[in-house]
């Protein structure tokens, strides 16, 4: 028995406890939240198939922001000479529909943008989008995960026609002959989830890393491929060529299932192991290590993640991998596939109801008449009145303040100042916004720069569902309602949304199409429109996602919390849940799965006399994201204090640095300054560098915009840069 539940037997009172899931990353690992009796919320991991009992720091200790003194318990206005000072809600209200209106007036709807984020819940997410396009009539609406999940879900939906990261449960991982993981150190990134790879290892499975750094989970392998950053597809494409060479092809899987191999087998014929040896420094020999314990194990799961998937070409090299995976004949044979590790608390969820530019919820098409019909019909509105696809997350930003870019920013869960590529330039067009609206509890380095702030409620004082990384649909328990003076998103959106419905006087400006209010209030219906209790909420998110490819139709709060979580697609709720998919068929037009012969290109940014080494960015276990929470939190901030610049000791000799000098990263774009940390386990002509931190040591100051053409994605992973002694 824990102290809070002894001393709560002792005076007789039951603890206050909630079952809920850690807020941060997509493992969603399950934990008990309790109130004890000294007024601190203690946090224990609980038993759950992702996590199996386990927690890592990040989760034990997510519970100290709730009462955090950096906590924001007032709406913030900025004044007259600059500051942001506290004001009323109604205050605060006030100056974001002036400045709404203020700017649609003169520049027409879609001068107002909103930047979600994969961390609001479903319900969040699916009232962000709709808050979007009934009550602000904009077409700019885009989120972080396109930083994040884009280049999976593109290659996903290509493939297979539709995008869940994992197809199977992840206890699968723990079952496979052979592990493949692609750019993906979950050692540091969802430490849990080890468990099931030492489960794999302890039956005989072999474990396989792609990592241009030797990571705490390249560490465990059996065999651990190091390419140059950047080289990922070609190394994927030799792969294949081996297995097609060696006879490893299950012919019947790819005849019977699968279309467009003869175009694959013909571009993977060019790329001879030896000459992607040379390109990407991974042995040919252990090429052919690889392609044969794939295609010789009874059962195989390859997977991807970030390092993988954030390139300029992350799409195609996701594809490289999918072709693998079915030319071998994986997906959907047991113990077998291709899957992607999401990576945000709700990165699954919050990619299918309407966040992203392009779609509706239930992962429909906005550019779809009977997505349109369905959804305007949910909505009450007519879909005529529904706004167009907008763009991707970068293109959004970057237009911020332009002659033809939005004028007025609502931001939602997320920090870009410190997470965008090449964010000196993301900043500036923040700066430059007519008005810059921020939600969070916390005051990031984005609300900092914002004129108005809206403290919200953290995710133990909020009800509602998240999706993890398996396609699993979970349900988030308040343990305590938010401290006084503090809205939940869904109310701070209906109260907007009220606000803006309310009749305007003055007609919006050109190009603008009906004035607003948005659909014309609805007598009567005005108060439902925006429902601010999560489980109304949920129950229209079902219907809008009816018929969809994520179709949530069948699931109940009640059936999740009977069960550990409902699987989609889940249509009927008397109905099975899919907690495997592509058993039979593939939901294609043709029931197959489709090939794409993808070819290597060089990163955007290839180095050169000026700026001769590779710089890849990625995590490190204590701090999360942009660091807006981990940073506050005693123990992580002592575990993770700032950022550094790794790099192999045989390079800072040759550049004269020592351990912990400071060290200068400069590209094109800008530079950054940390301590370096020295280390043999990563390639001599590759830098490190992690992006949790603001100001000097941002590594988005370094980072190139370029982007994937397909889904947007920018190329975290690799840039060119001059290293130097600061
Ligand atoms: N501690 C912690 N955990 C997190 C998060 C966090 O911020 N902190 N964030 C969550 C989120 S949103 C996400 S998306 C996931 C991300 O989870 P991961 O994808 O595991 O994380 P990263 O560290 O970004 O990248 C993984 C690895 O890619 C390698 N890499 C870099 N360039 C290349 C390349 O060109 N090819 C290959 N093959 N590998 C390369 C890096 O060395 C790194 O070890 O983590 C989630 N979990
Ligand atoms: N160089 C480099 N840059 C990267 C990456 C990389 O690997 N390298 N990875 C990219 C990836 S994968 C991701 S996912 C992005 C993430 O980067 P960000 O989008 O910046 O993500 P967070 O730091 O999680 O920001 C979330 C913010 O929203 C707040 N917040 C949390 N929950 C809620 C909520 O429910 N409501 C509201 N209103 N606010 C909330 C938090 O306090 C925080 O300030 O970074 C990307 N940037
Ligand atoms: S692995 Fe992810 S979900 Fe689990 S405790 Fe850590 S941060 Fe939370
Ligand atoms: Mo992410």
């Amino acid at each position: 028995m824990t102290d809070g539940a002894r001393a709560a037997t002792r005076t007789g009172r039951p603890p206050r406890e909630a079952e809920t899931h850690c807020p941060y990353c997509a493992l969603q690992c399950g934990m008990v939240l309790r109130d004890t009796d000294d007024g601190r919320i203690e946090v224990q991991p609980r038993q759950f198939p992702t996590n199996r009992g386990g927690l890592c720091q990040k989760g034990w200790t997510a519970a100290d922001l709730l009462d955090h003194p950096d906590r924001l318990t007032t709406p913030l206005v900025r004044d007259p000479s600059g500051t942001l000072r506290p004001a009323s809600w109604a205050a605060a209200l006030d100056r974001i529909v002036d400045g709404l209106r203020t700017v649609q007036r003169a520049h027409g709807r879609d001068a107002v943008a909103v930047f979600g984020g994969g961390g609001l819940t479903n319900e969040k997410a699916y009232a962000l989008g709709k808050f979007a396009r009934v009550a602000l009539r904009t077409r700019h609406i885009d989120y972080n995960g396109r930083w994040c999940m884009s280049s999976a879900a593109a290659a996903g939906l290509r493939a297979f026609g539709v995008d869940r990261g994992l197809p199977f449960p992840l206890t699968d991982l723990g079952r496979t002959d052979t592990l493949l993981l692609v750019g993906a150190n979950p050692a540091e990134t969802m430490p849990p989830l080890m468990r099931h790879l030492t489960e794999q290892r302890a039956r005989g499975g072999r474990l396989i890393v792609v990592d241009p750094r030797l990571t705490a989970t390249a560490r465990q392998a059996d065999l651990h491929l190091q390419p140059l950053p950047g080289t990922d597809l070609a190394v994927a494409n030799a792969l294949l060529h081996v297995a097609l060479t060696e006879g490893l092809i299950d012919r019947e899987y790819v005849a019977a299932r699968t279309e467009g191999f003869d175009a694959v087998r013909r571009t993977v014929a060019e790329y001879w192991p030896a000459e992607v040896e040379r390109l990407s420094g991974v042995p040919v020999a252990d090429l052919e290590a690889t392609a044969r314990a794939l295609g010789t194990a009874g059962s195989a799961i390859i997977l991807t993640a970030r390092g993988a998937e954030q390139h300029a070409k992350g799409v195609d090299t996701v594809s490289a991998y999918v072709n693998l995976a079915l030319a071998l004949g994986l997906p959907g044979r047991p113990h077998s596939g291709y899957g992607c590790l999401t990576g945000q608390g709700n990165g699954q969820g919050g990619r299918e109801h309407g966040q992203k530019a392009d779609q509706l919820p239930g992962y429909r098409k906005i550019d779809d008449p009977a997505a349109r019909a369905h959804v305007a019909g949910v909505w009450g509105v007519d879909p005529a009145e529904l706004p167009g696809p907008g763009v991707p997350a970068y293109q959004l930003l970057d237009s911020l303040g332009t002659p033809d870019g939005p004028r007025a920013l609502l931001v939602f869960g997320s920090n870009p100042v410190v997470s965008a590529p090449r964010a000196a330039r993301v900043e500036s067009r923040l700066r430059g916004l007519d008005l810059l609206v921020v939600a969070d509890f916390l005051r990031s380095e984005t609300a900092e720069l914002a004129d108005v702030v809206l403290p919200v409620a953290q995710w133990a004082e909020e009800d509602g569902t998240m999706t993890n990384l398996e396609g699993r649909v979970l349900r988030r328990r308040a343990l305590r309602r938010p401290p006084a003076g503090v809205r939940t998103d869904l109310d701070v959106l209906a109260d907007l949304a009220a606000r803006l419905d309310a009749p305007d006087p003055v007609p919006v400006g050109p190009g603008a199409g009906p004035a607003v209010p948005a659909g014309g209030p609805v007598p009567g219906d005005t108060p439902d429109r925006f429902p601010t209790d999560p489980r109304v909420v949920f129950a229209e998110l079902r219907r809008a996602s009816a018929g969809g490819v994520a179709d949530y139709a069948g699931v109940t709060w009640e059936r999740i919390e009977s069960a550990d979580g409902v699987f989609w697609p889940c249509p009927d709720p008397d109905g099975p849940d899919s907690p495997r998919l592509f058993a039979d068929t593939f939901p294609t037009p043709t029931g197959r799965a489709r090939f794409h012969a993808v070819r290597h290109r060089p990163a955007a940014e290839p180095v050169c006399a000026d700026y001769p080494l590779h710089f890849t960015t990625g995590r490190v276990l204590a701090q999360y994201q942009s660091g807006t929470q981990t940073r506050r939190v005693d123990a992580l901030r002592r575990a993770a204090p700032h950022g550094f610049v790794e790099l192999h000791p045989d390079l800072a000799a040759r550049l004269g640095v020592g351990d912990g000098d400071e060290v200068r990263v400069a590209s094109r774009r800008g530079e950054l300054r940390a301590p370096a940390r020295l280390s043999p386990t990563i390639r001599p002509d590759t830098v490190f560098a992690p992006f949790h931190w603001p100001g000097a040591a941002r590594a988005n100051s370094v980072t190139n915009d370029a982007l994937d053409p397909v889904s947007g994605m920018p190329e975290f992973k690799i840039c060119a840069v001059r290293v130097e002694r600061a």
